[in-house]
């Protein structure tokens, strides 16, 4: 346990970023850094023998290497990358069948929402939605047909905490259902999904795990030999794979990643603190704050928040959008995860596909904010919010 009271991150973890996948030998030339492997197709020595690598889509060195870093990072054997993270978790969804039914957590990503009820749906597999807090609720919602519980810990943007251990308990008494967790918040560095008996970890590693908002990449980690052949075999077959640039990209981005984490963690605890305090805010979302709903839990199960998290102010629509106008160092876009701090109003923008009726159920109103607290010094964006406040409610 760390002095916060909250897990410690693994031992080991930034050598790891730093080491696996690739080594100066691995090449030959005594290339220090990894190499990007700009080809579509590789050059076969007789039909079908070849010296590892056959085609851009099947296999990259480039992005294999990446792939084995990621995997160590979540504490699995095998990690595949996709060319998004919703294209990581259609990849992962498409290990089901129609007739087949997904349990998922209510506060999903919207993007996440949409692909459920709009794509996955007209292929037969029903999703349920369901408040993963109570695991009452959790338990009904599986059926006969039940394969797969979809979990995102802390949610976007409520940032609701679930307990990924008992859920995967439940699971496993349940029958042969998978548990994926969408650990995008987080990263391997606060949280491993796969300890707490998780089947599958999906990200969308254009956020903390790129950091660099420069790339659009997702992956998924397991440590199943079953599964990881299903899923390698479905990058293959489906082709949702990534560039070789931007699998050097990302790879370079993991260098810093225990770095960035601690800075956005450190600083996001900072503000979301005085926010709390601020007389035109009435409610802060952050696991961090001993008034999370969720807090203790948290504790257990990560080694602290990262830089996103939610606020409401007083106000509504008119004060929301005076804010988002107003603010100067904080960028007026979707995503998080990112050096640079960003501002957006989920309910029209990250989650307006959610139906209006779930968006009221969840509370994602007008009024609700989120931040994503970027690498920038703490006073000069809390200075920033204080002055945007001031203006949205002049
Ligand atoms: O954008 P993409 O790389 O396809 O990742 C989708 C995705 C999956 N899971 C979570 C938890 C996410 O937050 C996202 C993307 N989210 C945003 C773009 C956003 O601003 O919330």
């Amino acid at each position: 346990m760390g002095d916060d009271g909250f897990l410690k991150p693994k031992a080991g973890f930034a050598t790891q970023a730093i080491h696996v996948g690739h080594d100066p030998d691995k090449f030959g030339y005594g290339s220090v850094v990894l190499p990007i492997f700009n080809t579509s197709t590789f050059k076969q020595i007789a039909p079908a023998e070849n010296l590892g690598y056959d085609y851009g889509r099947s296999g990259n060195p480039t992005r294999n290497c990446l792939e084995e870093c990621l995997a160590a990072l979540d504490g699995g054997t095998d990690a595949m990358a996709y060319a998004s993270g919703l294209g990581a978790t259609t990849t992962v969804v498409s290990l089901l069948s129609s007739g087949d039914h997904i349990v998922s957590i209510d506060d999903v990503y919207g993007g996440t929402n949409r692909l459920f009820r709009r794509v996955v749906d007209r292929l037969g597999i029903k999703t349920s939605f369901v408040n993963f807090t109570d695991l009452n609720d959790i338990s009904e919602a599986i059926q006969e047909n039940t394969k797969m519980i979809w979990i995102e810990t802390p949610t976007n943007p409520i940032l609701k905490v679930v307990d990924i251990a008992a859920i995967a308990k439940l699971a496993k008494s349940r029958g042969n259902i998978i548990v994926v967790v969408d650990n995008t918040f987080l990263t391997p560095y606060l949280q491993r999904p796969l300890d707490f008996g998780a089947d599958i970890v999906v990200y969308s590693v254009t956020k903390y795990l790129n950091g660099h908002s420069d790339v659009i990449m997702g992956a998924a980690v397991v440590k199943d030999a079953d599964l990881a052949e299903r899923l390698r075999f479905l990058q293959m077959a489906m082709g949702v794979v990534p560039s070789p640039m931007d699998c050097f990209l990302v790879n370079r981005s993991l260098k810093t990643l225990a770095l960035r984490m601690e800075r956005h963690k450190k600083s996001s605890l900072h503000i979301a603190k005085w926010l709390q305090k601020h007389p035109k805010v009435t409610e802060v979302m952050h696991p961090g704050l001993p008034t999370h709903p969720q807090h203790e839990l948290a504790k257990r199960q990560t080694s602290g928040h990262s830089g996103v998290f939610s606020f409401r102010h007083i106000g509504g629509l008119k004060e929301s959008k005076k804010f988002l106008d107003t603010v100067k160092i904080f960028i007026l876009a979707e995503s998080l995860g990112g050096y640079e701090s960003l501002a957006e109003l989920p309910s029209l923008m990250t989650h307006a596909s959610v139906p209006e009726h779930q968006r009221a159920e969840l509370g994602i109103s007008d009024s609700l904010i989120r931040l994503s607290i970027g690498l920038e010094d703490t006073e000069d964006l809390m200075e920033d919010i204080d002055q945007a406040l001031k203006a949205a409610f002049e």
